[in-house]
């Protein structure tokens, strides 16, 4: 039986260098050691974990893919956390994957111990020694082999799950497309709970043979000292990270402004993905650097489907063409399929990049798909002059923030549970930095005050932070229909 895809690439490239820090360089085949060793100490004499559910908790770096692997090499499915969700967060992704155990870097178990005391739930701490490489199983790529907790339309979160072969398949267009190299080398500072993070950075560099330097976070400081020494091929961001990064070029002195944008008109490639990329922000990265930025368009549950060219127009506001494997076509409200340009519809996507359920959900997985396999991503979009511009998206409930996909009604959710709040409304409204800010209309009990800083706080033990109000307007009543139901185009309205 033949190694997962990711596993029989890593072998190819034995001796190179898969991630760099200023500690030391980390080989594939370190990766391939570790990755044994701490499967073997999952699968605990069992022959197979035979997709039981195990959740990854640590930030990016060689670590998190050594246990990422390892899971994967006993048979689990992974279930990747958020380093910065709180305790009920944590705990609904753990219940409702039916996780059996955690995984988690050194500093992260800490955190998490409690709780995985409290639901009975195996620890592993991925720092601590392992031991030798016993047996493992083999499996096949059909394999169930990561759950994705996607927010959306409904207020708790829906397990995205993909196999090996659905990875495979996202990783080996964005190859092709992008023409990754095994030259490559890339900073990873994304979130390593999303697929922008697992897949189109980490993933497409490992299957590659390329070299990845890990940050905790987004530490601008220190990744733009990288540039300026030509450590990198390829940048892949947020549009929130370039608007944070245009920033700080024009308020640099200017020799340093120099020194940085020499650094970026030096990699062969910059992807902009996970939110809209405003055309101003793309002319004016290409005004300040030379460098005309590729804007993609992907979903957690389908992985990337749209792309500009790496060789050929990038432009401005547009997401491109559908990557190779993906089939993307438009539907209009009145069920055409529409074939002509200019005519705008919903993007629905098929391929074997596409998921396969929603983990627990048979009627919110069925409802999402159409006949013959096409997945309804919710979003609209218009073919013009053969490239593919998103319009918006079907629900005014969906709130991209910095590039993070939120639920208007999970945050509701957690307001109503404010003392003081009688009612709430919450929309994503235009924001320059964050693409939307969450933003809150609220009534409260017998008019008490409720002023930001004090609601941002109370909401922190709650939401992560990224979900937690920006803007906040306290009202008498709510604009409500007939029916009684909250008009949020008109809430829009009550910001001023
Ligand atoms: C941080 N803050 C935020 C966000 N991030 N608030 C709203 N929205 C956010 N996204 C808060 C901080 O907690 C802090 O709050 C304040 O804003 C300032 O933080 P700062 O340090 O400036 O921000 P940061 O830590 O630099 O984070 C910004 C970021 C981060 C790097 C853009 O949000 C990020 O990594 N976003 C990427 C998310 C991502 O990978 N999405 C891909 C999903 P306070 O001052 O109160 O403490 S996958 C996807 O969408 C599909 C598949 C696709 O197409 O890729
Ligand atoms: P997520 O569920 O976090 O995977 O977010 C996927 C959503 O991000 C899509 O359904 C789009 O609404 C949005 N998105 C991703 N890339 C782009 C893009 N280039 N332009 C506009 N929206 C995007």
């Amino acid at each position: 039986m033949p190694d997962l895809p990711l596993i029989a690439r890593a072998r190819a490239h034995a001796s190179s260098v898969a991630f760099r820090t200023p500690q030391g360089a980390t080989t594939y085949q370190d990766l391939l050691d570790r990755s044994a060793a701490l499967a073997t100490v999952l699968l605990a004499g069992a022959d197979d974990l035979r997709e039981a559910r195990v959740a990854l908790l640590a930030p990016a770096g060689a670590a998190y893919v050594a246990a990422q692997w390892g899971l994967w090499r006993a048979g689990a499915v992974k279930v990747p956390i958020c380093l910065t969700a709180t305790e009920p967060e944590w705990e609904y992704s753990l219940t409702d994957s039916g996780a059996s155990a955690v995984m988690a870097d050194a500093a992260s178990a800490k955190r998490i111990a409690p709780l995985c005391a409290r639901l009975g739930l195996r620890l592993i701490d991925i720092d601590a020694p392992a031991g030798q490489a016993g047996k493992l199983p083999e499996l096949t790529p059909a394999r169930r082999a990561m759950i994705l907790y996607t927010s959306g339309t409904t207020s708790k979160p829906k397990g995205v799950v993909t196999t090996h072969a659905h990875i495979a398949a996202q990783i080996e267009s964005l190859i092709k497309a992008w023409e990754w190299q095994a030259t490559d080398r890339i900073p990873l500072f994304l979130p390593m709970h999303h697929i922008h993070g697992i897949i189109n950075v980490t993933s497409c560099a490992l299957w590659a043979g390329a070299t990845i330097e890990p940050f905790a976070k987004f530490d601008q400081p220190a990744i733009l000292e990288r540039v300026k020494a030509d450590a990198y091929t390829l940048f892949m961001a947020v549009p929130t990270i370039y608007v944070k990064l245009i920033q700080a070029l024009e308020a640099a002195p200017a020799a340093e402004r120099a020194a940085i944008v020499g650094g970026f008109q030096r990699l062969r490639l910059m992807v902009s993905g996970s939110a809209a990329l405003p055309a101003s922000v793309h002319e004016q990265w290409t005004a300040l650097t030379g460098q005309k930025l590729l804007e993609r368009y992907g979903m957690t549950e389908i992985g990337m489907a749209i792309s500009n060219p790496l060789r050929g127009e990038r432009r401005p506001g547009a997401v491109g063409q559908a990557l190779p494997g993906v089939e993307v076509r438009l539907k209009a409200e009145n069920g055409d399929i529409i074939t002509a340009e200019d005519t705008p519809g919903e993007i629905q996507v098929r391929g074997p990049n596409v998921f396969t359920e929603y983990w627990g959900k048979p009627a919110a997985t069925a409802e999402s798909f159409e006949a013959g396999g096409w997945y309804r991503t919710g979003d609209m979009a218009v073919l013009e002059t053969g490239y593919y511009r998103i319009m918006g998206r079907l629900s005014v409930d969906i709130i991209k923030s910095g590039g993070y996909k939120l639920s208007a009604l999970e945050i509701e959710a957690a307001l109503l549970e404010h003392p003081d709040i009688a009612e709430c409304a919450v929309l994503g409204l235009p924001d320059d930095t964050w693409g939307e800010a969450v933003s809150a209309a609220v009534v409260t009990k017998n008019g008490a005050a409720l002023a930001l800083p004090a609601l941002r706080e109370w909401c922190k033990s709650r939401l992560s932070v990224y979900k937690v109000p920006q803007r906040l307007v306290v009202v008498k009543e709510l604009p409500r229909n007939a029916m009684g139901k909250v008009t949020k185009p008109a809430v829009r309205g009550l910001f001023g």
